[in-house]
């Protein structure tokens, strides 16, 4: 057991010791004595827990991904295969932690929300960050093609992240719910903007100008007479991003219940959400949920998906063993 001199009360958890290993060469007293020389190094290492029964949030952002997105080729405002693809890496980080309850994503960022009574990692907030952080970015480049087809990847993109925790299930659900209030805000906005610029020739800056000032109601008004296009008909992934949660599902087959990653495009301020999936913030066992298609009974309402939502991948559209997760793959 090390011991460290500047917090003498951490005790770091012995580490399982492979038996199949060739054990280290036994060092000589010179050696030990170089080695004890350069020990005190380690204690330059500071512990960084999270505080104890916190929610503890990882968010991660697209570094500079305006120009990644621009080089790529993505469709303005909401091109599918990007969030879908940022889904599916999310998905990938779901399955590899399972103490992560809930993921929240839109444009490109990503929220995961660990159970605040994880103990991965004995909660170092360092550890924690790196490893989502990572995976999400590998997960994002390895699942590439699988999104673009054929437009290659031009450089490898990178991500930021942050760790933060929020004490108590408020303060969790309003973080959820501004960055779902982003969601709304933005793509209002980019709705109303890339309309003017891409339809109507509006330069980048007239653009600009039309919408200064604009509320809410004036920007869905403009999409409607100008371009007959009702704000709440547009894919519900577009306006209220993605929330990843795990189900039990049934899997085909052989009929047994597995661990699902499902994605829902569905409202987190109000109340309907957490009430219907209380397992959430409770911390209890996971809910079974029945596809629309295993036994004809319409899907839960926050989880109705219209056909256009289906090809966006919805619930139930296409989860069927664990580690899978429902949004499709699409290379169009
Ligand atoms: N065309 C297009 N662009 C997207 C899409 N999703 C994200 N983006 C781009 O990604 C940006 C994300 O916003 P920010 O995170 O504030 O911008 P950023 O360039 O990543 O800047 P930093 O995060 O500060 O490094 C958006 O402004 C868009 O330019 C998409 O589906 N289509
Ligand atoms: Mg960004």
């Amino acid at each position: 057991m090390l011991n460290n001199r500047l917090y003498p009360n951490l005790r770091r958890p012995m580490k399982a010791r492979n038996h199949n290993l060739p054990r280290r060469p036994v060092s000589t007293s010179r050696e030990n004595m170089a080695k004890s020389k350069y020990e005190y190094v380690k204690n330059f290492e500071l512990p960084d827990p999270c505080l104890p029964n916190c929610w503890i949030v990882v968010r991660i952002d697209g570094r500079g991904f305006s120009r990644f997105a621009e080089i790529h080729g993505y469709v303005k405002p909401n091109d599918i295969r990007g969030l879908n693809l940022m889904n599916r890496a999310a998905s990938c980080v779901m399955d590899e932690f399972r103490d992560i309850c809930l993921a929240f994503g839109q444009s490109d960022e990503y929220s995961f929300v660990f159970r605040k009574d994880t103990n991965l990692f004995n909660r170092r907030a360092s550890k924690l960050m790196t490893t989502v952080n990572s995976l999400f970015a590998s997960s994002f480049v390895f699942h590439w093609t699988a999104f673009f087809g054929p437009i290659r990847l031009q450089y490898p993109p990178t991500f930021d992240a942050r760790v933060v925790m929020y004490p108590t299930d408020k303060n969790l659900r309003d973080y959820l719910g501004w960055r779902q209030a982003d969601v709304h805000v933005n793509n209002l906005y980019n709705t109303a903007f890339w309309g003017l610029v891409l339809k109507k020739g509006f330069s980048n800056a007239q653009a600009e100008e039309r919408l200064r000032g604009t509320l809410a109601s004036d920007k869905n008004e403009l999409l409607f007479s100008e371009f007959g296009l009702n704000y709440n008909n547009e894919p519900p992934m577009f306006r209220k991003g993605t929330v990843l949660i795990r189900k039990l599902c049934k899997t085909p087959g052989d009929g047994k219940l597995r661990h699902v990653v499902l994605p829902f495009y569905t409202d987190l301020i109000g109340d309907v959400f957490w009430r219907e999936n209380p397992e959430i913030l409770g911390l209890k066992s996971l809910q079974i949920y029945h596809r629309p298609s295993e036994d004809n009974t319409p899907a839960p309402e926050q989880s109705k998906a219209s056909p256009k939502q289906q090809e966006q991948g919805s619930p139930g559209s296409s989860a069927s063993t664990s580690n899978e997760v429902t949004t499709q793959e699409k290379s169009n």
